[in-house]
């Protein structure tokens, strides 16, 4: 099964499916992912969903901060991750936060992160994933010069870099993917249009037809895939590195799915969505597309399905016991590791700190 890249679009507008219908009741031969493999990234995909669930629950105990929902977008970090090999990179925005778990890291390490203790950011090169960039689109000129510089150095690395609909309305997005393409970087730029910039739809974000065709001022070729297909995610992606190990350069994914829950903890999306859209894309969600998928090729059963869910719920639960066993952090960690040298703001701001703790006591 080829997808097929084109340089100019508004031509092709379908999108690339490998499961068929979104029921999953038109089941193609996977002639993309073995049995096993299929199964693994169902599993994964169960982690993520659990992780997620159970975070909205934590943050409303008030166990953890911020967090931002990825409900609905488990097949576009399963499908991207598990093409890529152990020695690629992949750059998270604040969504891809999990990313990490793909790789091995343990529930506890993420949701530490979400309490702002340091034992959750990790090191990048431990796990080939760079640190959350939360300036929407910043990170994509960090993809961009990492590709190259592997490339410089003569390693064959893929860098994924992971960024919504709303980023390819920033200005870094431009400069990384004009980069990436003037140097062939090795970049697979992977846009998740789930259509909504917060409370901001994409038809008031650009007049572009597609996002896809954003990359094609750039001369990069791009592909447009369900995002609720981790099976499509995964074989685009995987042509995709293929060709930039190749030294093809940069390649445009844009993963199509639709936002239904909310933007992160906390929003109340009722203020600008309808409602019976966000229903409509629940009914679709990329999980429940697997699962079908899988059951009806006689790969997974309701046992299976339960052992999953409860391993992975097992692995969430002992995770915030944990990080809520560690030290409470020392909120001016805040102003360490940022920059070599402090500048002159983050010196005063650090002493207006200091001076709130002395008169209202600590953290
Ligand atoms: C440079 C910058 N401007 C504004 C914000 C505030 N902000 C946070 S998330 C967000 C929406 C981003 O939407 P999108 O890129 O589509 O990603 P999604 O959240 O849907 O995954 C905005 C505007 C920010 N974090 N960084």
């Amino acid at each position: 099964m080829k997808c097929e890249w084109a340089l100019r679009r508004g031509d092709s507008p379908e999108l690339f499916r490998v499961l068929g219908t979104p029921d999953a009741s038109n089941v193609p031969h996977a002639d993309v992912a073995d049995d096993s493999h299929a199964l693994m990234m169902y599993r994964q995909m169960v982690a993520l969903r659990v992780l997620d669930e159970r975070a909205l629950v934590y943050h409303r105990h008030g166990r953890i901060g911020t967090w931002a929902i990825s409900w609905g977008h488990e097949a576009i970090h399963v499908g991207v991750m598990a093409a890529l090999r152990d020695t690629d990179w992949a750059f998270p925005s604040y969504r891809e936060n999990k990313l990490c778990l793909l790789r091995g890291m343990s529930p506890e390490a993420i949701l530490a992160g979400c309490r702002g203790q340091p034992e959750g950011f990790w090191n990048p090169h431990e796990w080939r994933v760079g640190s959350i960039c939360i300036p929407v689109a910043s990170h994509v000129p960090h993809a961009a010069g990492f590709a190259w510089g592997e490339k410089l150095q003569g390693r064959d690395t893929v860098a994924a870099v992971f960024f919504g609909d709303g980023a390819t309305s920033e200005g870094e997005f431009h400069e990384g993917a004009n980069f990436a393409a003037v140097t062939r970087a090795p970049v697979l730029l992977v846009c998740t249009n789930n259509q909504w910039a917060i409370s901001t739809p994409v038809s008031r974000q650009t007049r572009a037809m597609y996002l896809a065709d954003k990359a094609v001022g750039y001369g990069i070729p791009s592909v447009r895939v369900d995002g609720n297909d981790v099976l499509a995610v995964y074989e685009a992606t995987r042509q995709g590195a293929e060709r930039a190990r190749d030294g093809g350069g940069p390649v445009f994914i844009e993963c199509v799915i639709y936002r239904a829950q909310a933007h992160a903890f906390p929003d109340d999306p009722s203020a600008y969505r309808d409602d019976v859209e966000a229903e409509k894309a629940r009914r679709e969600e990329c999980l429940g597309q697997m699962e079908a998928y899988l059951r009806a090729r006689g790969l997974l059963s309701d046992e299976q399905a339960a052992q999953y869910r409860s391993e992975a719920l097992a692995s969430v639960a002992a995770g915030i016991v944990k990080a809520e066993a560690l030290p409470t952090a020392d909120p001016e960690l805040i102003f360490q590791h940022v920059l070599e040298e402090q500048t002159p703001a983050m010196r005063s701001d650090m002493e207006r700190l200091r001076a709130v703790r002395t008169r209202y006591g600590s953290p």
